[in-house]
């Protein structure tokens, strides 16, 4: 995980998410700490779902999805200055997310996805646009998302796109494939 962090980070990939739904909180605390110490500064770091962690490792933001912490309840526990996503699934989330203080809403899957347990419903490029239409707020789009359709999620309206499966087997040169692709 952290060579794969690093030649991420080393490709140009901008936010970095740590993400670990089967770790305890001391085990991702130890990753998140040695993922800081690697990392250039240049690189996003961002928490999935623990507003606590996030402070204490210093990382520069959190995502939380529509089970966790409420999005007012995280912004409490850490204050104006670092960022904050919110995971939406279908244009009522977006319009609630968008109502918040969130930095950036993300949306998804917007194609199949088996990196996730229970996903939900597949959105299409059609909800990447419809979620556009109600948000000016910066969109990620998230599920699915491969080297070959990236370009019609940009089109589609998202402002960025948020990658597991196809940065896994060779991430410094499907990172490097998916930034010249968006460039
Ligand atoms: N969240 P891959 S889809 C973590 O819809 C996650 O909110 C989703 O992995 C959502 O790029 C997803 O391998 C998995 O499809 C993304």
């Amino acid at each position: 995980m952290f060579r794969a962090a690093e030649d991420l980070a080393a490709a140009g990939v901008g936010l970095i998410q740590y993400r670990n739904k089967s770790g305890n909180a001391r085990q991702m605390l130890d990753h998140a700490r040695e993922l800081k110490l690697r990392l250039a500064t240049s690189v996003k770091l961002i928490m999935n779902d623990r507003a606590d962690l996030v402070l204490v490792a210093e990382f520069d933001g959190v995502h939380v999805g529509q089970d966790d912490l409420s999005p007012e309840g995280v912004r409490g526990i850490i204050g104006d200055a670092l960022w904050l996503g919110v995971s939406t699934h279908n244009p009522e989330q977006v319009r609630e997310a968008d109502q918040t203080s969130a930095d950036y809403i993300a949306v998804g899957p917007v194609f199949a996805t088996a990196s996730k347990t229970n996903p939900d419903p597949v959105i299409g490029l059609e909800g990447v646009r419809r979620a556009r239409e109600l948000t000016r707020k910066p969109l990620v789009a998230i599920g699915g998302i491969k080297r070959a359709n990236c370009r019609s999620v940009i089109d589609a309206g998202a402002d960025s796109v948020a990658v597991i499966s196809d940065l896994i087997r060779e991430p410094g040169k499907s990172a490097e494939a998916f930034l010249r692709i968006l460039g």
